[in-house]
């Protein structure tokens, strides 16, 4: 099949459809193509999570609002199928890869096992004239240094020939999966522009957002770009609150006065930053330069100093601590919030684990809270009972309706240390406690 007649078929909305992963983003657009009308296949590996689908059950944690009404009226008019046979791919004439792409621990380099796996169970059945796009955030050059030969040599179709290639990079978030599919714009990065223009072809009937038509090299630029871009922006709000605690200033009013210069938008300090995306995207940034030239360096030192908030609010219980002439050896150490994110229950990369391991070895005893997260949910007052110090590590709203006075009996010792500006520095003091907050340097305090 040409990209002429492969178009045809994506107007028509007859093209099938293969989507190769249905984790959240698989499954989003799985179902988006599906409610647009096009017939879709899911390829999943997990059997339970393909029999939850096939029954109209969505298989995933969280709100995720429209995706069960979604996917209850795609399975009941059949436009959705998922199944654990590859053989299936046989018959897609479009294929979307959304497979995790995670960054070792140690080595901060992409672990490329799930998405060489699928490119190979998609060259082994694919059928010729198919477009194989990468939904996945990947390294900058993967496509053209993995992915491309990989699929060529393992198919024996010759790219841009005997098949297409681009990548779309995802930019969905959960809790929020439909919405952003449909209203944000997406990059469609071509192997050839031609190849771009039929992509283009293809979201326009899921996005109502610009489909930016660009190189697959430029599409994998901008993802991990702009995710670099927010990991080096918060860094540089976090020095700027190391900064204000030793000046003693209050990092908040800094930043809202900063903010009123045009152009300047500094971000929001805090404990730390989790999640799936921000950790992960700058390393497979600077991955794309091995080998290649000098490594970067502001990105590195970014990521570092963010992944040191964590041990920073260990380092202002200890200060609080020694104020009131307490070890931390053998305290008890309340930590509110695990979940990476406020008002979520999304764990990945949570910055509270870091602080918990940090409290552990200088060895305080730690309890954990947070009531979105099962495995710490549970009476936040019983747990606070004879605790010699509260951390505040996400502002869930839940936090910020505590009363302060109300909470302060069941202390031994009213230590609060606040990570996420949940509290006022007076209004904590004002209620006996020994305060201590990201960025809220006291006047004079030095
Ligand atoms: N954080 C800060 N200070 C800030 C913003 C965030 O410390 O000013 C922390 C958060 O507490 C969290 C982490 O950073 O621990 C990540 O927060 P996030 O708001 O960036 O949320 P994510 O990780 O879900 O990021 C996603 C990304 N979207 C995609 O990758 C498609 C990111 O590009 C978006 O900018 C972000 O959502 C968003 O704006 O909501």
């Amino acid at each position: 099949m040409t990209l002429v007649e492969l178009r045809k078929k994506i107007e028509a909305k007859t093209a099938i459809i293969g989507v190769v992963g249905l984790g959240y983003v698989g499954l989003a657009v799985a179902c988006k193509f599906a409610g647009a009308g096009f017939p879709v296949l899911g390829l999943e590996r997990q059997p339970e999570k393909v029999t939850l689908i096939n029954d109209g059950i969505l298989p995933m944690k969280g709100n995720e609002p429209g995706m069960p009404e979604l996917l209850a009226a795609i399975r009941s008019d059949g436009r959705l199928s998922a199944t654990t046979d590859p053989a299936a791919l046989q018959e897609a004439d479009v294929i979307l890869v959304a497979v995790e792409t995670p960054v070792a621990a140690g080595a901060k380099s992409p672990n490329y096992e799930a998405l060489k796996s699928a490119l190979t169970t998609i060259s082994e059945a694919m059928q010729p004239g198919a477009l194989v796009i990468i939904e996945s955030t990947i390294a900058p050059g993967t496509m053209a240094e993995i992915v491309r030969p990989l699929l060529e040599e393992v198919s024996g179709l010759a790219v841009n020939k005997r098949f297409y290639l681009g990548h779309c990079p995802e930019r969905v978030m959960p809790g929020r999966l439909l919405k952003n599919l449909s209203t944000m714009s997406r990059v469609c990065g071509g192997n050839t522009p031609e190849t771009a223009q039929v992509m283009a072809a293809l979201y326009r009937h899921i996005v109502q957002a610009d489909l930016d038509l660009a190189s697959c090299a430029t599409a994998e630029m901008v993802k991990t770009t702009e995710n670099a871009y927010r990991d080096v922006q918060i860094a540089f709000a976090n020095e700027i609150a190391l900064i204000c605690e030793m000046v003693g200033a209050d990092v908040w009013e800094v930043r809202e006065l900063v903010n009123k210069s045009p152009q300047r938008d500094l971000h929001m300090p805090g404990a730390g930053v989790g999640g799936h995306c921000i950790p992960k995207d700058p390393w497979l940034l600077v991955h794309s330069t091995t080998g290649k030239g000098a490594p970067p360096s502001l990105i590195p030192t970014a990521r570092q100093l963010n992944d040191n908030m964590p041990l920073h609010m260990a380092d202002l219980l200890v200060d609080a601590l020694f104020e009131v002439g307490y070890p931390i050896r053998g305290a008890k150490v309340a930590v509110l919030g695990y979940a990476y994110l406020e008002n979520t229950d999304d764990v990945r990369n949570s910055p509270s684990e870091r602080l918990i391991n940090r409290l552990q070895k200088l060895g305080a005893h730690v309890v954990v809270h947070d009531p979105y997260v099962a495995e710490y949910q549970g009476d936040l007052h019983a747990m606070l009972q004879d605790a010699d110090a509260i951390i505040v590590m996400v502002a869930h709203q839940h936090y910020k309706t505590l009363n302060l006075a109300d909470i302060k009996p069941y202390l031994s010792h009213p230590i609060l240390i606040d990570g996420r500006r949940v509290f006022e520095p007076g209004v904590a003091r004002q209620a006996g406690f020994v305060f201590r907050g990201v960025g809220r340097g006291e006047p004079g305090s030095r």
